[in-house]
């Protein structure tokens, strides 16, 4: 049994338990008590299985298990009108100064941990964050990031157009990437530049195990002087490794973005197989030992040229990628929906 499973049960038999108190004096509260906390009892069986799960984890259980015993020993106390000499009982056996049921304590929803360690790794390194609007104008999304008016680029990401005009006239739109952010810190700020933009982004796609209209980026922008494609490979690598382990490696493939140039297809080694799936084909990485999971190169220079750069004298590196595909390695979820669908067992996992 694991530690996840191990909780569900537990929460499992304060629920049966409530069942059975509200139902007294239906059910004597001595039988309530046998079945629950008797040396057979539910709860005690439940306290002998921890013995199966790894010591690491075993702490916080049996002081879950233990919390959980001494709640229903108080509750039954109450209800055999025997809380002792602290509380005033009442004709009915209800002692209302005994403490009440603790709430059960929520999580922190996967992605926004996957974020939150993505942008741990990026800190250490000096990145900081950088934000800006859902609702963006054309020249921000595309035309400051070298996507000319009817340039074929642009139908790489299937745009959602909103019922608002921007200044010139033109319609406003959800933005399909976080790099209209990096577009607005540099037109903002002087060099040198180093930020992440993490947020969501919108793109008319249908929605299938890999894809939502609806999903969430985290874009990082390194400008400075002398800077280069290997300086880019090292971020990256030493994000890698931090994230999945100091075994990650990570390879480069030739793409094409219209804000980079040269552009690449960052790949990281199979964090699931580590490129061993000689029998059975692994299906994370198709048994090829690699995950794509970034997009990156150097600023192309009219980017920089837009946010009044001058590219003689400055240039970066940027990547993107979506938090999803990293929450879904992380943690094991195999179709994107299931992030969205508020199943407790997938919030649950991840504390
Ligand atoms: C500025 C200049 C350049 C950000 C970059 C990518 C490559 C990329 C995709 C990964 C998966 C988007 O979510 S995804 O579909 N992103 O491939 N993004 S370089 O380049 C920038 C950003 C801002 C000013």
């Amino acid at each position: 049994m694991n530690a996840t499973t191990w909780k569900e049960k537990l929460s499992a038999i304060r629920d049966s338990f409530s069942v059975s108190i509200a139902k007294s004096p239906a059910e004597s509260p001595e039988a309530i008590e046998l079945h629950f906390l008797g040396r057979k009892g539910e709860l005690a069986l439940l306290l002998r299985d921890l013995k199966d799960i790894p010591l690491e984890e075993r702490k916080p259980l049996g002081a879950l298990g233990n919390a959980a015993k001494q709640e229903m020993e108080a509750k039954l106390a109450g209800l055999k009108g025997a809380a002792g000499p602290a509380g005033p009982v009442t004709g009915s056996g209800l002692d209302l100064t005994l403490p009440g049921w603790p709430f059960p304590k929520g999580s922190l929803h996967p992605l926004t941990v996957t974020l939150n360690r993505m942008a741990e790794c990026f800190a250490k390194l000096g990145f900081s964050i950088a934000e800006g609007p859902i609702i963006e104008e054309d020249y921000f999304n595309f035309e400051a990031l070298n996507f000319p008016p009817f340039h074929p680029a642009r139908d790489m990401q299937d745009t959602f157009y909103v019922d608002l005009k921007d200044a010139s006239g033109k319609d406003m739109l959800l933005r399909t990437h976080t790099s209209p952010v990096q577009i607005r810190t540099m037109k903002n700020q002087e060099p040198p530049v180093r930020i992440i933009s993490p947020g969501r982004v919108f793109r008319s796609e249908a929605v299938d195990a890999s894809h939502s209209f609806a999903f969430h980026q985290i874009e990082g922008l390194y400008i400075d002087k002398h800077v280069s494609m290997a300086d880019l490979k090292w971020t990256l690598e030493t994000f890698m490794k931090d994230l999945f382990g100091s075994s990650a490696k990570v390879r480069f493939m030739p793409s094409y973005f219209p804000f980079v140039e040269p552009g690449a297809e960052v790949e990281v080694s199979c964090v699931f197989c580590r490129g061993k799936s000689e029998t059975v084909r692994c299906p994370v990485c198709k048994g090829t030992g690699w995950i794509e999971l970034l997009g990156a190169g150097v600023v192309h220079p009219n980017v920089l040229k837009a946010c009044n750069y001058d590219p003689a004298k400055w240039s970066g590196f940027a990547f993107g990628a979506g938090i999803e595909r990293f929450a879904m390695l992380l943690f094991g979820i195999s179709d994107m929906r299931m992030l969205y669908e508020n199943d407790l067992r997938i919030l649950k996992q991840v504390q």
